[in-house]
């Protein structure tokens, strides 16, 4: 048996004389390769080949619409004006952070600082206590697989008291402990018994449970309202005494972040759950906020940012898509106040998304697109992840680091990152949470 190196499309046996003409008349559409082997004795082809497919690029007709849509707003890869990141690897002063032992003596705390002053926010120091109730428990929901439990964080300030729901399952039968994704629910709150019904796409706890995982789910407005004007009844108020916040204290998605900390602080408690595997997960503004989280609280070891888009995964200098000028104005209270003085002045941002993302290296990220998201700018958050790489690498672990895109529905992991863009528009379904998964099943099990 010779293995003669070829290019070619099934895996189906052929007579080698058809091999040549077989060659010429394929049209792989992009780059193929594969091998060929050569039967001696049946003097056949055994055609085992991968076509790689092409690299995912915008749909014409809906870059089209959508520039009708919204003139205002790019959506033209052609228009997309040149740009250039700051190196993550490069200090304020110029110095150049080549070991990991710098980058976590000093550059990391510099680029937080630059992310708390001038786009997230400052969290408050606050001496607050914690603890948590258990409203009700099912300690048999689907057929035993698992105990789910209604629960209630209590934050406590001297006599005042900051209360927030989240709904926990941990599976009944695992062998040790299992890992945990805690799921930052931006649309609504799902209460136990509505989980244990109706397995929500947006957050399908049963799924999760079948595949060996923990979870736990909140919902963003039961932290801090998301609404403009929902400052007063939120837990920044609560800190601050009700007094207006400073230009650069956290704002809401820091918020939500924190809720999603103490959410975990719960989790460290539960004997059936290993802490040190926790993901946080969460779509569009909560997909910014996951990002967010896992940078200020290094014991998430995994982050899942699905169609996070501008302030999340996507780059903001790439002008396409959702913009900064846009994003402060209709969501003012996402962002501490010194972001907006970059609306139209990305280029002199000290930071840029790919650097949320090295904030969270060596631990794993993966950032999900959709091909008909567009606003989200499926490329800028790609080439985000892409970007953050070099501090993936210098701490030690492999990343993506492929300057194409991958095709459309084909995930792509390396070392403690992955990516995907699937068909359809924003939005977190079956299809992402299956692909984190099997991600999450490689990095955390
Ligand atoms: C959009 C907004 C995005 C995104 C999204 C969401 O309207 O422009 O930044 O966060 O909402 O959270 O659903």
């Amino acid at each position: 048996m010779k293995i003669i190196p070829t290019v070619t499309a099934n895996g189906s046996w052929i007579p080698t004389a058809m091999l040549a003409c077989l060659l010429q008349t394929i049209a792989c559409g992009g780059p193929c390769y594969g091998q060929t082997e050569v039967s001696d004795a049946a003097e056949s082809v055994r055609l085992s080949v991968e076509v790689v497919p092409k690299p995912w690029e915008a749909q014409v007709d809906l870059v089209k619409k959508n520039s009708q849509r919204r003139p205002q707003f790019n959506y033209e890869e052609s228009k997309v004006p040149s740009y250039k990141l700051p190196d993550p690897l490069l200090s304020i002063d110029g110095t150049k952070i080549a070991t990991a032992d710098d980058w976590r003596r000093s550059r990391r705390e510099e680029l937080m600082a630059m992310f708390r002053n001038e786009v997230y926010g400052k969290r408050p120091h606050a001496e607050y206590s914690l603890n948590f109730e258990q409203v009700a428990e099912r300690k048999d929901v689907w057929d035993g697989l698992a105990t789910g439990r209604s629960m209630v964080a209590v934050v406590s300030l001297g006599d005042q008291q900051y209360k927030f729901p989240f709904v926990l399952f941990v599976p009944n039968e695992a062998k040790g402990q299992v890992p945990a994704i805690i799921h930052i629910n931006n649309r609504y709150f799902i209460p136990l018994e509505k989980a244990v019904a109706e397995n929500d796409p947006f957050w399908p706890a049963k799924t999760l449970v079948q595949r060996g995982y923990a979870t736990a789910s909140f919902h963003t407005s039961d932290v801090d309202p998301d609404k403009k004007d929902g400052y007063a009844k939120g837990v920044r108020a609560f800190f601050a005494g009700g007094e207006t916040p400073a230009p650069t204290a956290w704002r809401s998605l820091s918020a939500w972040g924190w809720g999603a900390s103490r959410v975990l602080d719960h989790l460290e408690t539960v004997a059936a759950i290993d802490a040190q595997k926790v993901s946080v997960v969460g779509h569009s503004r909560g997909g910014k906020t996951s990002l967010w989280a896992a940078c200020e609280d290094p014991r998430f070891a995994v982050a899942y940012s699905n169609n996070s888009g501008c302030g999340g995964a996507a780059l903001s200098r790439r002008a396409y898509g959702e913009t900064v000028d846009r994003i402060t104005s209709s969501f003012p209270h996402w962002f501490c106040e010194p972001f907006s003085k970059y609306a139209s002045r990305e280029a002199e941002l000290p930071v840029d998304q790919h650097e949320v993302i090295a904030l969270i290296a060596p631990r794993a990220v993966y950032v999900a697109s959709a091909d008909e998201d567009l606003w989200a700018d499926p490329k800028g958050e790609y080439a985000s992840l892409v970007s953050a790489a070099p501090v993936f690498q210098l701490l030690g672990t492999q990343a993506i680091t492929q300057a194409t895109m991958p095709a459309l529905n084909k995930p792509r992991v390396l070392g403690n990152t992955g990516y995907h863009i699937r068909s359809g528009g924003h939005g977190l379904g079956e299809v992402d949470w299956n692909w984190f998964l099997d991600f999450t099943d490689q990095v955390v099990k």
